[in-house]
């Protein structure tokens, strides 16, 4: 296996627009994060991840591009982001892009040439087609905003495809002259010192020719062979990496819904020469009640098969990506783990064991070293994310469900849980903005918030920095080889990592209650390197409290 920077990293997460207000106007902005690099180069992170700062008319919060070279006014201006850029690296941290190319917004200047006429230069540039007439689109794909994928275009009397919302225009990858631009605006931006790209939805940028009708599911994945991991996506990689990537130090990440462990090992393989690693969503897309919306917990034993498999079968072949959220997921310890009172400090820091101890490339997202929360939504009003907005009409206000059903399910999976304001100290607004913020803060902030955190050496935070510093410490727990025990256990998810003649095990119990386990005997007497609570390791039996979490080193 080769060692790259990239594998040793530990990559932190920022949503711009919830991280911290520089100018009293409600909304995060560069200036806002360049001020907060300090608490990040101190927590040891090595690279941030931004989500889009691009110009946008923010109808899916900057994923509708409508200039790529452009910072949208928001967030402040290009020196703003220069000065971003250049603090960072001072600091040592890298800063990786969001590359949002499966669509741009109808605001682009593409697609307001591409709908101007039928014989405009642009009109290839994105997907249209005659619909079956003025009322029927061409074929039956939905979008993952809910409704059919395509949009009547009065103007030219045609349809285009949104597989997002209708302001996201899918783009044309057939063309090359999309591809051209896209390439050459991936290009300034490298010229420009950014470290590299998240690349959002690159697994559906080839769509088949034809087009024929799908599956009708709730689920988009389930169009896979037509429009996820579609028939050109490989080579349109290849082409990016042989006329960009190749050419500079950077790292690259997929965002690859409908991705499995062997379609991984092309687009994330050693040696295939198209990205470094992407993000799968086995784990956080799993189908609920209504489409994706559940409020029910994924067993244990469904959890340790998926990890496991991922751990297992990319081994030497291609790199993992670890994370247990992002701003499209609920929070991590709601979710996975428990944030009641009680158990809320233990349950995340033993959540963040698991992951960081993993083989792969960790991402925290902001919020979650503090071990942040879902948000106690009142009301539909509440909710600002496209998505949100759009399930509840379509599930609720329609009728199919009832709003008693159906809101548990919302609160549960909302993409909005993530997104409420970073909380930084216990003043109002938890030291995000002295404005109205354009989402609420969790009112839980006086009691989870980076100050308390970061001056209290036992906290959620501080656990986090330990474990990026162990990581740094000790290869085995980048490079290892990870071996699951006690596969049908529902309580305990506990797995071994091994390098040379380096061994840890790990050991996690994911229950509320109170269980026991036998170390193996190479293992007792072992040094212990990280725990979530005090307790005597050096027995064989050892006897484990709700959401107890520990790493033991081999025995000499
Ligand atoms: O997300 C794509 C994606 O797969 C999401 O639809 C995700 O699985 C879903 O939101 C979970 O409910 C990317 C971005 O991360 C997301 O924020 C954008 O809305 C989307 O693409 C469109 O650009
Ligand atoms: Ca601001």
């Amino acid at each position: 296996m080769k060692k790259t920077w990239w594998k040793e990293a530990v990559i932190y997460q920022i949503y711009p627009r919830s991280f911290m207000d520089s100018n009293k106007d409600g909304i995060g902005d560069l200036m806002g994060i360049t001020g907060k690099l300090d608490y990040l180069k101190y927590l040891g992170i090595d690279v941030i991840w931004l989500s889009p700062v691009y110009k946008s008319p923010n109808d899916d919060n900057g994923y509708d591009i409508s200039d790529y070279q452009a910072i949208m006014d928001e967030f402040g201006t290009m020196e703003d982001f220069d000065v971003l850029l250049d603090e960072a690296h001072k600091r040592g941290i890298r800063i990786v892009m969001d590359l949002v190319v499966n669509h741009t917004s109808d605001e682009h200047k593409w697609f307001m040439e591409s709908r101007s006429s039928r014989d405009n230069a642009c009109r290839d540039y994105y997907i249209w087609r005659e619909g079956k007439d003025e009322k029927t689109p061409p074929n039956n794909w939905g979008s993952c905003f809910g409704g059919s994928a395509w949009q009547y275009d009065e103007n030219t009397d045609m349809f285009y495809l949104h597989l997002f919302s209708k302001k996201q225009p899918d783009l044309n990858w057939n063309n090359p002259a999309v591809r051209k631009n896209i390439f050459d605006m991936m290009t300034w931006w490298c010229d420009k010192g950014i470290d590299g790209f998240r690349m959002d939805v690159i697994s559906m940028i080839s769509k088949t020719a034809e087009m024929p009708d799908g599956k009708v599911t709730d689920f988009y994945g389930d169009y896979g062979p037509y429009c996820v991991n579609g028939p050109n996506v490989h080579s349109y990689l290849q082409e990016m990496n042989e006329k960009v990537l190749s050419k500079y130090d950077i790292m690259t990440v997929g965002e690859t819904p409908g991705v499995t462990t062997e379609l991984a090992k092309q687009y994330a393989g050693e040696d295939t020469k198209e990205l470094n690693m992407v993000f799968q969503f086995e784990l956080v897309d799993t189908l609920g009640k209504y489409g994706k919306w559940t409020d029910e917990k994924l067993p244990l034993t469904d959890l340790k098969k998926i990890m496991t498999r991922w751990q297992t079968e990319l081994h030497g072949e291609a790199w993992n990506s670890l994370f247990w959220d992002n701003h499209d997921q609920p929070r991590a310890v709601s979710r996975f783990g428990d944030d009641s009172q009680e158990y809320r400090e233990v349950s995340a820091k033993m959540l963040a064991t698991c992951l960081h101890m993993m083989q792969g490339t960790p991402y925290i997202y902001q919020g979650e070293e503090l071990g942040m929360t879902n948000f106690p939504f009142k009301e539909p009003e509440d909710f600002r994310d496209i998505e949100s907005i759009n399930a509840y009409s379509e599930w609720c206000k329609s009728g199919k469900v009832s709003h008693e059903k159906f809101w548990p399910c919302l609160l549960f999976r909302s993409r909005d849980n993530a997104r409420t304001p970073m909380q930084w100290d216990d003043t109002p607004q938890a030291g995000f903005t002295t404005a109205t913020p354009w989402i609420s803060v969790n009112p839980n902030y006086k009691e989870i918030n980076a100050k308390e955190e970061t001056s209290n050496p036992d906290s959620v935070f501080h656990y986090y920095k330990k474990l990026i510093a162990l990581r740094k410490q000790n290869p085995v727990i980048v490079y290892g080889k990870y071996e699951l025990l006690l596969a049908d256990s529902e309580e305990l998810y506990v797995y071994t990592r091994e390098l040379e003649d380096e061994k840890l095990l790990v050991v996690c119990n994911f229950s509320a209650h109170e269980t026991s386990f036998h170390a193996p005997d190479e293992f007792i007497g072992g040094q212990c390197m990280i725990a979530n609570m005090e307790n005597d390791y050096s027995k064989g039996c050892i006897s484990l409290k709700p959401y107890e979490a520990f790493v033991l080193t081999k025995k000499d």
